[in-house]
């Protein structure tokens, strides 16, 4: 059980009861999707929710026990009778997701029992993807690759940002995702040189890039990825743009296998590009991807790790220059034993022209 791994890393520090609280720890640790808490103690997973989650928790989490909460039944109180019940003087939390307002409550319930910080205990666990897991992201691969191919049927010079974001949105859900994995990202012509860019009412134009960032999900996994296109013909500066970072991202995904290091996999992407375009390759290459679309572990200047079999990362590196525009392409990158597979197959060898 996925959860016992939690409990024997806490059981090291002498601690025997978590509180579960964010929602995809919670869906990770026992499958049920909905509103709640989850509280682990040894060989017990119990959810706390209220009436309108009941019968979910029974059909996604059979093997969770169920106390329903209500205007008189607290999950506080709850939690603080079932540790008393256990003899149970300590509990750890999630930091990440708590407001203050909510931790203080859970103090206020129980003055006497110490709460430790789970830190970042579930979210290491949830780096090493299982065969189900890599199965989700794939097929949601499938879809968002789908979805892109549809795109390219139907986009035409004309369109805004925002119909195109529209469309490309309609066809994941046709293909069957499940919801985006974040908002879709369309930036066309000088809006490209915003990586994080929200699509607008700009008309896209012949000559102009167009930056589709976006992500299908299955089974609550998420697929990542992002392809740039040419609307008509576009300038010699923004084809060379666009075949640096088509380079940029082959050099590096030649170095990503088990065994290299995160940092070094970002250098690559890095160096190559800081050479061309100086100062125009300002974020990360890459991210881990799974249940949430932001991940560790990640291909960046500062994370250490040693890829391992089930780590699963994005390598999207991209050029961003205020003025003239930008181009980012991104696969995904599952580690296998001896390599990776990419799900991401859409086309990208050829600057794609839309006319
Ligand atoms: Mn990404």
């Amino acid at each position: 059980m996925r959860s016992d791994r939690l409990m024997e890393l806490l059981a090291g520090e002498g601690i025997r009861a978590a509180l579960i609280t964010k929602p995809e720890n919670m869906r990770y640790f026992t499958g049920y999707t909905g509103e709640g808490d989850l509280l682990l103690l040894p060989g017990r997973k119990i959810v706390l929710t209220d009436f309108r989650y009941v019968e979910q928790v029974e059909k996604q989490a059979p093997d969770c026990e169920c106390i329903r909460t209500r205007g008189g039944v607290r999950p506080e109180e709850e939690v603080a009778k079932l540790l008393k019940e256990n003899g149970l003087d300590a509990i750890a939390y999630e930091p990440y997701q708590m407001t203050v307002a909510a931790f203080d409550a859970w103090k206020a319930e129980m003055p006497s029992v110490r709460f430790v910080s789970l830190e970042n205990k579930p979210e290491k666990l949830r780096q090493i993807k299982d065969k189900g897991e890599i199965e989700s992201i794939c097929r949601a691969a499938e879809i968002a690759c789908g979805a892109f191919d549809d795109v390219l049927g139907w986009a035409k010079p004309g369109m805004t940002e925002k119909e195109v974001r529209a469309y490309l949105d309609y066809a994941m859900f046709r293909r069957g995702s499940e919801g985006n994995a974040f908002s879709t990202i369309a930036a066309a012509g000088l809006n490209g040189s915003m990586p994080h860019a929200v699509p607008s009412d700009h008309v896209i134009q012949k000559g102009e890039l167009l930056t589709l960032d976006f992500g299908a999900k299955a089974n609550g996994y998420c697929c990542d990825m992002t392809r740039t296109i040419a609307f008509g013909k576009v300038s010699d500066e923004l084809k060379d743009i666009y075949y640096a970072v088509l380079e940029a991202q082959k050099r590096a995904l030649d170095a990503v296998k088990p065994g290299a290091c995160c940092r070094d996999i970002d250098a690559i992407a890095r160096e190559y590009l800081e050479a061309r375009y100086p100062g125009a390759f300002g974020h990360s290459l890459g991210h881990g991807v799974g249940l949430f679309i932001h991940e560790t572990p990640g291909l960046s200047t500062r994370d250490e790790t040693l890829l391992v079999p089930g780590h699963v990362v994005t390598v999207e590196p991209g050029v961003y220059i205020p003025g003239v525009g930008g181009c980012r392409i991104e696969d995904m990158a599952l580690i296998t034993e001896d390599g990776f597979i990419d799900p991401i197959t859409a086309p990208k060898e050829e600057l794609i022209q839309i006319d």
